[in-house]
């Protein structure tokens, strides 16, 4: 017999509130796959921002903290998702960033299992960015890049969670906590919906 598709859980939630963290813990204790499509976007715009027209837009988009544009967020994704071996599961981080882009990956892709929604103050987003900036530097941890990823998050957030709702597939979790009771959470849904 063939074996089930693997199951496909979105974490979503403001930018700081945890989705890698959370996600890279979820994919070690369960055995998923990983995918931050951040990440994917980061590491396509290093390689071709010199050689390539797009790229080189997309890089500025991401570097002002807007968001790259849906269709080659969607095809990075396929592209990442077909090569990854067999799997329990896909834990994909950082995507959705809107409706529209939920509706896409549902078509092209496949209806996600389970969407963990982190959800944390903006006063702790930003604290956690400003302190990750003094430690590392990522290309849009600088103030006005922080300021948009929030505008951003902000604006799409609301009809996004509504939309998983009404589909019953999302669980909203307080993420203004320590990682460790975070991913308790976690995994107590998991467990529950999920296996
Ligand atoms: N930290 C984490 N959890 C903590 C806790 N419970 N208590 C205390 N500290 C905690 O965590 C952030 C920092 O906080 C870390 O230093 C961590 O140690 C600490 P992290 O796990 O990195 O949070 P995360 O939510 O992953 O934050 P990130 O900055 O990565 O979120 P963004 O949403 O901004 O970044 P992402 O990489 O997803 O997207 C970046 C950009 O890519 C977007 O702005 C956009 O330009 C582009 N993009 C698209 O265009 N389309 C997409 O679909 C996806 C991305
Ligand atoms: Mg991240």
């Amino acid at each position: 017999p063939s074996r089930p598709r693997p199951k496909v859980i979105l974490v979503i939630g403001g930018p700081g509130s945890g989705k890698g963290t959370q996600s890279l813990k979820m994919a070690e204790r369960y055995g998923f796959q990983y995918v931050s499509v951040g990440e994917l976007l980061r590491k396509k715009m290093i390689h071709n921002a010199t050689s390539n027209r797009k790229w080189s837009l997309i890089a500025k988009i991401i570097t002002n903290g807007e968001l790259a544009p849906q269709e080659t967020t969607i095809t990075e994704i396929k592209q990442k998702i077909m090569k990854i071996p067999d799997a329990n599961g896909i834990v994909i981080d950082g995507f959705p960033r809107d409706v529209g882009q939920a509706l896409s990956f549902e078509d092209q892709i496949c209806s996600p299992d389970l969407v963990v929604f982190l959800a944390c103050t903006s006063h702790r987003l930003k604290e956690r960015l400003q302190k990750r900036a003094e430690q590392q530097g990522r290309p849009d941890d600088n103030p006005k890049a922080i300021d948009r990823r929030l505008t951003n998050f902000k604006q799409n957030t609301i009809p996004l969670v509504k939309y998983f709702q009404e589909r019953g597939l999302i669980v909203t979790l307080d993420a203004d906590r320590d990682e460790e009771e975070v991913f308790c959470d976690i995994s107590m849904t998991l467990d529950n919906k999920l296996f």
